[in-house]
């Protein structure tokens, strides 16, 4: 009742004739406060800002096919490994792909393989998959240490949240050695003895498939380009497998004075709407989910991690060990499910400059449920190799279309549409190679849905 009568007052108030200063000063209040919202998001936008650097830093190592012998034969292998983790059940899905990374690539390089384990391997998926690759072997177990919750967790409260997520239904949230998996490729894989001789390594798993040939050494691609960090796909991570990521990661940021750059800057959401004191107060006390204690919000793109050819002393460095530390300090593996992918993403925005990485948009590569494939680069096909398989016309029906504008080499896409180069839409990697696209699409294009930045991304 009193509020209402304090509305009716204030309303007659307003309406006086006779006191028109009241509206004028409470018109101008308003249009001050608009004007400094206005000035904050413009000064939001200005910090995180990505702008356009002098020319493209990224493009493909290759264009449609070389000879891979020559390739082979012209330089000495890389310093450089495969790394598969798998269990001893996963042996059919372990072959497969090991069968169909050896077909397009690793029978003309021999590069060695490292399989990974948490348990003893079984001797039939040692003498199996010893079979299927052509360079060395070399099966290793995981250190029990390495694959555990840390000492100064709780496990009984671990647990606890583990059994929680699995009740909230958070994507492999209920999976104990999931947990432990996510956590090891965080954090130790490589330190681990079996990769210490190692500089650069490329990650598979049971059950992938790479559906262009690789007729170049991307190790050595990776070398002579300076390139630190490689990937294939990115994409949203699941909002609820990570809540407190981002700021774990931010904060860590500001604690080691480390500038937010355009790499850095392209993994948080521009434009907001929020003004300073509801981000504020969104990120220090209510703790938003992916929201930095300064109120910025991760866009939760993240490289998809199950491919990647890296440099490993970029992982070995004091810079990642100790950001690695200070998330298993926070303990997210376990009470939230912080996976490997976005942790490695926003590590990499983070540390390293945008030149550093590279995206294979000249690989064909599938991961259930997701996949890029190139369309053929035209006349770059090879037909005569004898290295490649000679064809005659109208024998490959099962090679995609040779269109104008496209890099792959004796690509088999599944797209019924030639044009499809993936079959998720790219924002992800559109908004992650901001910061190495000098050509980018008008806001008139990203507005019909041409999100990815021309980088890369041909055809
Ligand atoms: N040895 C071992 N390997 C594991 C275990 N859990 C997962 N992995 C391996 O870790 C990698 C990632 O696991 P996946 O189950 O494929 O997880 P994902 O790719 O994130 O998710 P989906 O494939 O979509 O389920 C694969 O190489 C698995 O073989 C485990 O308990 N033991
Ligand atoms: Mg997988």
């Amino acid at each position: 009742m009193k509020l209402r009568s304090l509305a009716v007052v204030i309303f007659r108030q307003l309406r006086r004739p006779t006191r028109p200063r009241r509206i004028n000063l409470l018109l101008k209040g308003a249009a001050f406060l608009l004007f400094l919202w206005v000035f904050d998001l413009f000064l939001y936008s200005q910090i995180h800002s990505v702008p356009r650097p002098p020319k493209d830093l990224d493009g493909p190592f290759s264009t449609g096919c070389q000879d891979p012998k020559k390739a082979a034969a012209s330089h000495p292998r890389e310093n450089a490994t495969f790394v598969m983790l798998a269990r001893n059940s996963e042996i059919e899905h372990a072959r497969q792909t090991i069968q169909n990374i050896e077909a397009q690539f690793n029978r003309w390089f021999n590069y060695p393989v490292v399989f990974l384990n948490n348990e003893e391997w079984s001797p039939e998926f040692i003498r199996v998959l010893n079979k299927t690759v052509s360079g060395k072997a070399i099966f290793d177990v995981i250190p029990q240490a390495d694959w555990d919750y840390p000492d100064w967790i709780n496990k009984d409260q671990a647990r606890a949240s583990i059994a929680k997520q699995e009740k909230l239904g958070v994507w492999n949230g209920g999976k104990e050695s999931y947990h432990h998996m996510c956590r090891f490729y965080s954090g130790s894989f490589y330190n681990l003895a079996a990769l210490s001789q190692f500089k650069y390594y490329w990650r598979l798993e049971p059950g992938v498939s790479y559906t262009c040939a690789i007729t170049y050494d991307p190790f050595l691609a990776m070398s002579t380009h300076n390139k630190t960090y490689g990937f294939t796909t990115a994409l949203w991570e699941e909002p609820n497998t990570c809540p407190s990521l981002f700021r774990a990661v931010d904060d860590f940021r500001i604690a080691n004075l480390i500038p937010s750059t355009p790499s850095w800057n392209s993994m948080i959401v521009v434009p907001t709407w929020d003004p300073f004191p509801i981000r504020w107060f969104k990120g220090r006390y209510l703790q938003s989910p992916h929201h930095s204690s300064s109120g910025s919000k991760w866009n939760l793109c993240h490289y998809w991690s199950n491919f990647e050819i890296a440099d490993l002393d970029f992982f070995r460095s004091e810079a990642y060990q100790s950001l690695f530390k200070h998330l298993d300090r926070k303990g997210g593996f376990y009470t939230e499910r912080w996976g490997d992918a976005p942790v490695h993403s926003l590590a990499v925005h983070l540390l390293l400059p945008p030149e550093k990485l590279h995206h294979f948009s000249d690989f064909g590569y599938f991961h259930e449920p997701f996949w890029q494939c190139p369309g053929n680069a035209p006349g770059k096909q090879m037909r005569e190799s004898e290295v490649l398989g000679k064809w005659e016309d109208g024998e490959r029906n099962d090679l995609t279309q040779e269109t104008e504008g496209a890099i792959g080499c004796r690509c088999q896409c599944f797209a019924s549409n030639p044009k499809l180069r993936r079959n998720n839409r790219g924002i992800c990697l559109g908004i992650m190679q901001a910061s190495q696209a000098f050509h980018r699409p008008s806001w008139w294009e990203i507005w019909r849905g041409k999100w990815p930045y021309s980088i890369n991304i041909p055809g």
